[in-house]
This record gives structure tokens, C-alpha cells and sequence, in this order.
């Protein structure tokens, strides 16, 4: 069967083999649904990067890994901000499964509050479904400020708070003169987006508007930077900080992770953002760098030869003799002690195939931990990212707004009056940039993949089995919604968004983790002793009718299901 944006079968065996496997994968559809995931479901080349059906609605019916609007924001971006009280106007639902269940840990010093042990919601009920809930989550506020004092409180709204139309912004506004405290709101619906993308979206906005920017007070260290799009799962971020300190590097703030709410109020106050997670905080460093003047790109800590990439371009910008000296200096050690480590896993795992299915930025970060020992990616793609995550940046004006999008707001930033400060010169620009240095910079996932790989945007269930018949990965990185369908297949699956109970992953001392930790997956024996239920059992067999109502007469007879019902089959052996 064809599909409309994969090259023509005509190109090398791989590329027919390639294209076969998609093909194969996508069949099952019927003809609406084949066509649009034939837009997301792609055979990679380099050279001739084709165009992503990225950021696009799941079609209903399809077991999609993603979340919504609101884990996007709540969950994700502000969420980890550790002093800060996060109350969800919601159902009870919304605001438990937000409940610490990413892993993004916190380790505040002396003195300060940890706010995240709690989940607090309106718990919205029926009555307020009906007459209004404004006035239940007035009383919420003033209660948790009466428990609590915090500094700042954040309001989050999920899907029925937008259907019945309360207004969370004049709350916000309301509480805020009354008790002297920051509040503010997010209209966050669950609904907003097509993903938790466009949660991520509007945090960048309010976390910019509320926060960043509110506290002028310098840091005299000599190097100072942010880290954005670091959310310390597993405790990642700590990691990068120790590296960064050991080079002379000062973090003044990691956009979300282990952070405090006054440290985002100064995060304006450094020299340079350095983006790690390009898709959850890329609005941020646009927003910073025409505010307040400060340069920004893309690093990527996940991966011995990454980091070290990574640290060295950071020294590079600096322009410092003494700093790029510390930094290959720590390079070198560091690199030293992870050899023997690297090698006897490279030794073992050479050649094994890798396919990542993850969020928005690891299922591309984390190629460079298993390239660093010789495994190669047969199969990536994103849950939520769109088009620039996956062909670079350049194509951003290409990518069309449709209406989806245009439901989050774009906030128009200008020069602050009299705080912008461009952090280099022009010429200090036009020098970096003679000697090959890039800003505001992201290739992309495709780019670095080879060609003749797959391509896939948010992959379904059906289409993971296929590729596990077909590709035969010997390991998945994915989520936690597909991870056991996957292992019951015989296939391990690191979980790489919460890591299960691992990490850290990042800079040479979470590379070591993870090294060892693929060994052990890809070489346990338990997976040879995984018999998966479906060939044990005949499964239950269905196909797509394409309009039941005029055809009855042709609809497949539901005996089958009746038939194993008398025979007295439980649900388990299905
Ligand atoms: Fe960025 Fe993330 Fe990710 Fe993300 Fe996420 Fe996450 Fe993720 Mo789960 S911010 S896009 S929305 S790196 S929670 S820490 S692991 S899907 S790849």
C-alpha cells in the first residue's frame, strides 16, 4: 500500500525496506486515518529532510501516549517551582495524577519551603459545575494562605472550568490585593491544545508575565547562566549543576527544576539562557533575549560527547582563556573516568538497535547516550513536539498556524525601557559567528538521524507492535503507557520520562547510570521466558467496517466474542 510523504520505492534496498516497514505498519487503517498518519509516519533522510505532520490532532481511537493542556503547564513547566502554592481548580482527578508522579525532584537549602509534598485542589464538585466555581476557589486560596503564607500562589484551570466559564484571571487579581501576595492563573484546560504542548506554551507566558524580571538584584559571580527546559527528573539538574560548578560555571536558575520561586524572579540577571528542552521552554528564551538582551542556545547534557560539546561552546561564548582551560581540564577527567565504564558496555551492546518514543525532546537527546556506545536508533519520534524539533529551526516560518495553535496566546515582548543590555556587541556577534558559532540554534532530531531510519510522530499502540514484529529493536525507550504492552512483547522498555526509579542520566556521571543500566536490560535472561498472552491464545480477530449502518448485511458476526463467553474465557486471555 502507498503512502503520500515517504520517498518513491525506487531508492536503495534499505529505503525499500524502510518504506515497506511503514506500509506495513499502517494498512490496518482505514483510508482517512492511513492518510494522516502517512504525514507522521516517515522514512528519514538527512539530506532532503521531508516535512512532519507534527503537532497535529490524534485521530479519536488511537491509543496516543500524550497528555493535555494542563499536565503541559501544572505538571511540566511551573509545576516544579518548589515555593510557590500550585492550587488546581478542578476535579479532584486533575490535580492527584499531578501529584509528584514526574520525578522532578527538589533538595531546598535551609530555611526555604517545600510546597511540592502537597496537592492542592478546589476539588470541584457538582454545585460549582452548575452555579460557578469562583467563589469555592476564592476560599481555597484564602485558606492555603492562612495554613501556609507562601510567596506565591498559582491557580491552574482544568476542562470544566473553561466549559462553565469562570474567570480565573480576575480571582487572581482580586486575591492578589487582598493578600499582598503574587497570585496568578492559567487558563490551562485540558482541552486547549492537542497536547500537553500547548500547556508548556502558556506557562512560558505567565511564568514570564509573573515572575522573571521581579527581582533586579545581581549576581556577582563571573560566569553566570540559566538553564531552561531542565526539570530535574531523577535529578538530572543536579548533576549539570556540580559539572557546571567544577568548571567555574554559576546556575543561577534551571527552568523548572529544583528551583525557587525568587530565583526565577532573577533569572533576567544572567549573561546567557542555554536551552536544553528546545520544545517545553523555547518561548522563554525568545521572550528573554527581546526583553532583557540576553543571547541564548541549545545544549544538550544527555550523553558523554554531547556534554562535553556542550561545555565547551558555553566556553566558548564566555571568551575566556581561563574558563576554556577549567572546562578541558574537566573534560578530560571526567572523560577518563568514564572510559573503562564505556568501553566494557560499548564492548557488549555494539550494534544493538535502539527505537525512543518520548515527549518532546528526549527521544532525540537520548540517541547521543546510546550512539556514546555504539547502539544505533532504528526508529524515533516525538509524542507532541512539532515540525523545528524534528527539521530544525529553519523551517519555522514555514510551519502554518492552524486553529489550534491560534488559541495560545503570543505575547508581544519589547525591549525593556531600561533594563535590555545586549550581552554582546554586535561584533562580538559577527566574530562568533565567523568562527562557526551558532545562536538561537536547533537542527533537529532528523538531522542527526541516519538515513533510512523511521520517523514517527506520535506513535500508536498498533504501530509500536508492528515495528517490534518487523524492526525487531532490542530495546524501547518510551512511557509508561505503552511500557508493558512492550515488555510483555519480550522487548525491555526504559521508561525515560519519570526513568522508573533510575537516573540521573545527564552530564559523564549520569551517562554512567545509564550505560549500565542498558547493559543490564538489553543482557537479563528474563525477557527470553516472556510468553505474551496472545500466543498462547488465539487473539480476537475484528476489521473496519466503513459504514455499518448501509452494510449491515456485510458486518463481521460478533460470534466470536459470544462464542468465547459461553466457552468461559475470562478478559485476561485477551
Ligand atoms: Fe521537555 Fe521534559 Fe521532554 Fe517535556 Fe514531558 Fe518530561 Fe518528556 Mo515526560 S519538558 S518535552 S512535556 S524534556 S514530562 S521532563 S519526560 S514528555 S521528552
Amino acid at each position: 500500500m502507498a503512502t503520500e510523504n515517504t520517498p518513491p520505492n525506487t531508492g536503495s534496498d534499505e529505503a525499500v525496506a524502510a518504506k515497506g516497514m511503514i506500509d506495513e505498519m499502517l494498512k490496518a487503517y482505514p483510508a482517512k486515518t492511513l492518510r494522516k498518519r502517512a504525514k507522521q509516519a516517515l522514512v528519514n533522510d538527512p539530506e532532503k529532510i521531508p516535512e512532519v505532520g507534527a503537532n497535529s490532532r490524534t485521530i479519536p481511537g488511537i491509543i496516543t501516549q500524550r497528555g493535555c493542556t494542563y499536565a503541559g503547564c501544572r505538571g511540566v513547566v511551573i509545576g516544579p517551582i518548589y515555593d510557590i502554592l500550585h492550587i488546581t481548580h478542578g476535579p479532584i482527578g486533575c490535580g492527584f495524577y499531578s501529584w509528584l508522579s514526574r520525578r522532578n525532584l527538589v533538595r531546598p537549602a535551609e530555611g526555604e519551603t517545600n510546597y511540592l509534598q502537597y496537592a492542592m485542589s478546589t476539588d470541584m464538585m457538582e454545585e460549582q459545575i452548575i452555579f460557578g466555581g469562583e467563589k469555592k476557589l476564592k476560599a481555597a486560596i484564602q485558606e492555603a494562605y492562612d495554613i501556609f503564607k507562601p510567596k506565591a500562589i498559582s491557580i491552574y484551570s482544568t476542562c470544566p472550568v473553561g466549559l462553565i466559564g469562570d474567570d480565573v484571571h480576575s480571582v487572581a487579581r482580586e486575591m492578589k490585593e487582598k493578600l499582598g501576595i503574587n497570585v496568578f492563573a492559567f487558563s490551562c484546560e485540558g482541552y486547549k491544545g492537542v497536547s500537553q504542548s500547548a500547556g508548556h506554551h502558556i506557562a512560558n507566558n505567565g511564568v514570564f508575565k509573573h515572575m522573571v524580571g521581579r527581582d533586579d538584584t545581581p549576581d556577582d559571580a563571573e560566569f553566570t547562566i540559566n538553564i531552561l527546559g531542565e526539570y530535574n527528573i531523577g535529578g538530572d539538574a543536579w548533576e549539570i549543576d556540580t559539572l557546571l560548578q567544577k568548571c567555574g560555571i554559576k546556575v543561577v536558575a534551571t527552568l523548572s527544576g529544583d528551583v525557587s520561586y525568587d530565583q526565577v524572579c532573577r533569572a533576567h540577571t544572567v549573561q546567557l539562557n542555554t536551552v536544553m528542552c528546545h520544545r517545553s521552554i523555547n518561548y522563554m528564551a525568545e521572550m528573554m533575549e527581546k526583553k532583557f538582551g540576553i543571547p541564548w542556545f541549545k545544549v544538550n547534557f544527555i550523553g558523554a560527547d554531547s556534554t562535553a560539546k556542550s561545555l565547551r561552546k558555553i566556553a566558548k561564548y564566555f571568551e575566556s582563556k581561563k574558563l576554556t582551560d577549567r572546562v578541558e581540564e574537566v573534560i578530560a577527567q571526567e572523560m577518563a573516568a568514564l572510559r573503562p565504564i564505556r568501553d566494557a558496555v560499548t564492548a557488549r551492546c555494539k550494534g544493538k538497535k535502539v527505537a525512543l518514543f518520548v515527549g518532546g525532546s528526549r527521544a532525540h537527546h537520548y540517541q547521543d547516550l546510546f550512539s556514546d556506545i555504539g547502539m544505533e536508533t532504528i526508529a524515533a519520534g516525538y509524542e507532541f513536539a512539532h515540525r523545528d524539533d524534528y527539521e530544525g529551526r529553519r523551517v519555522l516560518p514555514t510551519i502554518k498556524v492552524d486553529a489550534d495553535s491560534r488559541n495560545i496566546e503570543e505575547i508581544v515582548v519589547e525591549a525593556d525601557p531600561t533594563r535590555y543590555q545586549a550581552r554582546k556587541t554586535p561584533e562580538q556577534i559577527a566574530s562568533l559567528a565567523a568562527g562557526g558559532f551558532s545562536f538561537k540554534d536547533y537542527n533537529g532530531m532528523m538531522a542527526q538521524m541516519k538515513k533510512n531510519t523511521l520517523v514517527i510522530d506520535d506513535i500508536s499502540h498498533h504501530e509500536i507492535e508492528k515495528l517490534i514484529e518487523l524492526g525487531k529493536p532490542d530495546i524501547i525507550c518510551s512511557g509508561i503507557k505503552d511500557k508493558f504492552v512492550i515488555e510483555k512483547m519480550g522487548i525491555p522498555c526504559k521508561q525515560l520520562h519519570s526513568y522508573d526509579y533510575g537516573g540521573p542520566y545527564a552530564v559523564f556521571t549520569g551517562a554512567a547510570n545509564f550505560y549500565q543500566e542498558i547493559d543490564r536490560m538489553l543482557h537479563t535472561k528474563v525477557w527470553k521466558f516472556v510468553v505474551p498472552p496472545w500466543m498462547k491464545e488465539p487473539q480476537l480477530q475484528a476489521s473496519f467496517v466503513s459504514n455499518p449502518r448501509k452494510k449491515t448485511g456485510d458486518r463481521p458476526a460478533p460470534e466470536p466474542l459470544l462464542a468465547r463467553k459461553l466457552a468461559g474465557k475470562n478478559s485476561e486471555t485477551e
